[in-house]
């Protein structure tokens, strides 16, 4: 059997259409950004959990003066709307550490309107920003744009799946599909963004994507927790939610897949290479435990931890509209797919980013 979940990925490490910012460091040596740091990172937002994120000044001029607006999202407090945006003409060039910037300071981007977004000016804009990942399975990579992900429920007219949807409930641990989770949690350099473009919106306006902030779930801990936390590493693992019996299942190449990537080890508070902001970082989806705990107690903090930090003052739900395409920071946020029962497709772009510290 394969198993559906988006998850198995190589590095594609071929030429670069465009320069990247950040320094990707490889050999376990951590990474920064020259970029940003050059130009001034965006002072950290001063809020208090939950209320509403500001527009840096500075930030909101120097989007006008490369042409765009970036709105925060009312009444959340993470999150902005990039308008005026045409990632199809527009030159790239000029607006990238725009971009980065409002990136780190609201932690997802939503760029309107991008309905004639192709698969190739996709992948183009989201080399600016690092190296991208590329899906192991030939079924979830799409035909000619290998660097995209194909995220859908479809299927063609000779019933072929047209692209990944999460994990299928008969292979799953527990028959659920979707987990809260950062993409490729269990790789040494896990992607630092990943780029959601909506290809095909559900009709009842369903499979909207959830967002958590956790920096905010981080800085929300007391003290003595913060601490605890500081010194653990947890172990991430590819085909954690996947069962037992579906995994013996499986044919030899779809298990040297999962074999090729063993649980990987973070820290369990993270620190943004960026913005030096630490943020909890583990999820239902990846994280099968903490070194070092007996697995009863290590689950008990997790736990705890999947319960924290899913709840709703630190969630974003992205209702997609027609044209959306959504840059979000991996780094400092967990998603969530709510899924749908009618027609649902988007291309995403996966990447890199640094060794985590
Ligand atoms: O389908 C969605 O809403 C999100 C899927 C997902 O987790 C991803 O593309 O990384
Ligand atoms: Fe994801």
């Amino acid at each position: 059997m394969t198993p559906l979940i988006s998850n198995p990925y190589k590095l594609n490490t071929g030429n670069n259409m465009a320069p990247h910012t950040t320094k990707s460091v490889e050999n376990g040596q951590v990474g920064t950004s020259s970029d940003i740091s050059d130009s001034g990172l965006p002072t950290p937002l001063s809020h208090d959990c939950c209320s509403s994120p500001v527009l840096h000044p500075t930030l909101a001029e120097e989007a006008l003066a490369v042409g765009l607006e970036i709105r925060p999202l009312l009444g959340q407090s993470f999150g902005a709307e990039v308008l005026k945006m045409d990632l199809v003409n527009k030159p790239m060039a000029p607006i990238v550490n725009v971009v980065r910037k409002a990136l780190l300071a609201h932690k997802v981007l939503v760029f309107r309107d991008q309905d004639d977004l192709t698969p190739e000016k996709h992948v183009e804009f989201s080399r600016y920003f690092g190296t991208l990942y590329q899906h192991a399975l030939d079924e979830a990579r799409l035909p000619g744009a290998e660097d995209i992900v194909v995220v859908s429920n479809e299927v063609d007219e000779a019933g072929k799946k047209k692209g990944i949807n999460g994990i299928e409930e008969s292979q799953s641990r527990n028959g659920r599909r979707h987990y809260w989770h950062s993409d490729l949690s269990y790789m040494a350099a896990p992607p630092m963004g990943s780029m959601l473009h909506i290809k095909v919106l559900p009709a009842d306006g369903s499979g909207d994507t959830l967002f958590a902030d956790m920096v905010q779930a981080y800085e929300g801990l007391p003290s003595e927790k913060q601490s605890e936390l500081l010194s653990l590493q947890a172990l991430h693992l590819f085909h954690k939610n996947l069962s037992k019996e579906a995994y013996s299942a499986m044919d030899a190449s779809a298990r040297a897949v999962l074999e090729n990537l063993p649980a990987m080890s973070h820290p369990v508070v993270r620190t943004h290479p960026e913005t030096g902001r630490k943020s909890l970082f583990v999820s239902e989806g990846f994280t099968t435990g903490i070194e070092g705990m007996e697995e009863a107690e290590g689950q008990a903090l997790l736990d705890w931890l999947f319960d924290y930090t899913s709840q709703e003052k630190f969630v974003y739900r992205h209702k997609w509209k027609k044209g959306d395409m959504v840059f979000w920071d991996n780094r400092m946020l967990l998603h969530f797919a709510t899924g749908s029962e009618l027609p649902r497709t988007l291309y995403r772009t996966t990447i890199k980013g640094d060794v985590v510290f």
